[in-house]
């Protein structure tokens, strides 16, 4: 009981530092240069095979992944058709599991990985591009959640409870101790657990490297300090980790992408973090290959709100913030963003217009997004029967898929009914650039101008355009 209560004040510590973090971040100077990054511009691209800039746009799948035995998400291949034909996304978060990496001490699950490879087929034969997420939440089954496997996870005997909601579970004594021992943040402890989880990032990668579907390696989802918290951990454990991860992906993996990604509680919020830059082997400025994959789950929306109207600007203000730090922390790293995750029931009040915003705010940034997710049910574009949800067609908005320039802007004017993209030179890209343009705004494809039409295939409802000399922007209205 005493150590139960010991925690509970803890807890309760850490949210009072939480509060004072943010109100230091509310506080604290703007972001020095906040500006820069106003436009899609002003940062570097992840960009495909033909070298052009890539706007990722899709959905995480799948939670159903952390249960299943082996390790498996719910989709069948039809899923994955469903999803490009309802979508017309082009990126896709893929949830890998320590536990089914690595089943046993140093002993890797190659039919796992064959499992995983056959899923990720399915999306590249139908253009998508796949991150693949080693995902934890609250440590690992042993304590209440998922990812690490269970020869991995050293809890002294202490235990973790299941609490509501489920983020809470993070301050459990095991989940924490859990944790402790995987930094090797206290004393004790057996095996070098982050040793063997480098391990693991490392096969997984050996794997894929020559997969041109996969888009790169996700190192962590969320990561928890335990009991050594912001950017203290930020810089030390987790910085240590990133550095040692990117170090062993690139002795078997030279060209994907590396993302890596805050310590969640806090930084989902809009408060700043730590992260200091990492050295990717492969070199320094637009050689290296580091992107920044936050997660955005706005405090009162994190514990349930919806998004009525924001009356009192809490919301809003979190949204702000989160732009602003992620701005600055990308800078610090030079990588390109990919929001990791945002997501909330589809029937909560305002969900849809808070989606619409952070669309908005993603193409103002010029950042990726992988909704979360693609599980069927109350917060997916899809509910159990897979029916639509009042989500589908808000997903489902025209943007360019593909960039043949460095892109100075994009929008999608639902109103005036267009859609504009802007870029500078073309940066040695082949081919046009590509737009997506969905059947519920463009029935009978679009019509551009300031630009030249190479193809539209109504199928994919790809339509590609190249721009006339000396012009860089063009703008698409449905035809007809
Ligand atoms: O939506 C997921 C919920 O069903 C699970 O119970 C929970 C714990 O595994 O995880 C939720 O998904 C979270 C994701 O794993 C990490 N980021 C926040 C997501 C929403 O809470």
């Amino acid at each position: 009981m005493k150590s139960l209560g010991a925690w509970r004040t803890w807890a309760v510590g850490a949210v009072v530092l939480a509060v004072a973090a943010a109100l230091l971040v509310a506080v604290g100077p703007r972001g020095a240069g906040a500006g820069e990054a106003d436009t899609a511009s002003g940062h570097r691209w992840i960009t495909d095979r033909q070298g052009r800039a890539l706007v990722l746009r899709g959905l995480s799948t799948a939670s159903s992944a952390k249960q299943a035995a082996d390790g498996m998400p719910w989709i069948e291949e039809k899923d994955v058709a469903r999803e490009r034909r309802a979508l017309g996304t082009n990126f896709v978060r893929f949830l890998l599991q320590w536990r089914s990496v690595e089943p046993a001490p140093g002993t890797y699950d190659r039919a796992y990985l064959e499992r995983v490879a056959e899923r990720v087929r399915w999306y590249g034969e139908r253009g998508y591009h796949v991150l693949l997420d080693m995902h934890q939440d609250l440590y690992g089954p042993k304590v209440g959640g998922n990812g690490a496997p269970a020869w991995a996870t050293e809890t002294d005997g202490l235990t973790s409870a299941a609490t509501d909601p489920w983020e809470l579970g993070y301050a459990e004594p095991g989940t924490v101790r859990a944790f402790d021992r995987f930094w090797g943040t206290v004393e004790g402890g057996g095996r070098d657990l982050r040793g063997h989880y480098v391990g693991a990032l490392r096969e997984v990668a050996r794997f894929f490297a020559d997969d041109d579907t996969v888009i790169g390696y996700d190192l962590m989802n969320e990561p928890w300090g335990g009991s050594v918290q912001g950017p203290a951990f930020e810089a030390g454990p987790l910085a240590r980790l990133y550095q040692d991860g990117i170090d062993a992906v690139r002795t078997v993996d030279r060209n994907h992408w590396i993302f890596v990604e805050p310590s969640a509680i806090g930084a989902n919020w809009g408060f700043a973090n730590g992260l200091p830059r990492l050295d990717d082997p492969r070199g320094d400025g637009d050689a290296a290959r580091i992107a920044y994959a936050p997660h955005l789950y706005p405090l009162p929306m994190d514990l349930g709100d919806g998004y009525t109207g924001d009356a009192k600007g809490q919301v809003d203000a979190s949204l702000r913030s989160w732009r602003a730090q992620t701005e600055k922390t990308a800078r610090r790293l030079g990588a390109p963003v990919v929001i990791g995750e945002f997501g909330l029931d589809v029937g909560l009040p305002g969900a849809m217009e808070y989606v619409e915003k952070v669309q908005r705010m993603a193409d103002e940034m010029g950042a990726g997004i992988a909704y979360w997710s693609n599980d069927p049910g109350s917060w997916a574009p899809w509910d159990a029967d897979r029916n639509p949800t009042a989500l589908l067609p808000v997903l489902d908005r025209p943007y360019p898929r593909a960039v043949a320039g460095d892109p100075v802007a994009y929008r999608w004017d639902a109103r005036g009914r267009a859609l504009t993209v802007s870029w500078r030179g073309n940066r040695g890209a082949r081919g046009g650039t590509e737009v997506h343009l969905p059947a519920r705004h463009f029935p009978d494809g679009g019509r551009v101008t300031g630009g030249e039409q190479r193809s539209w295939d109504p199928k994919s409802r790809v339509l590609t355009v190249v721009s006339r000399p000396g012009a860089n922007s063009v703008r698409i209205t449905p035809r007809g």
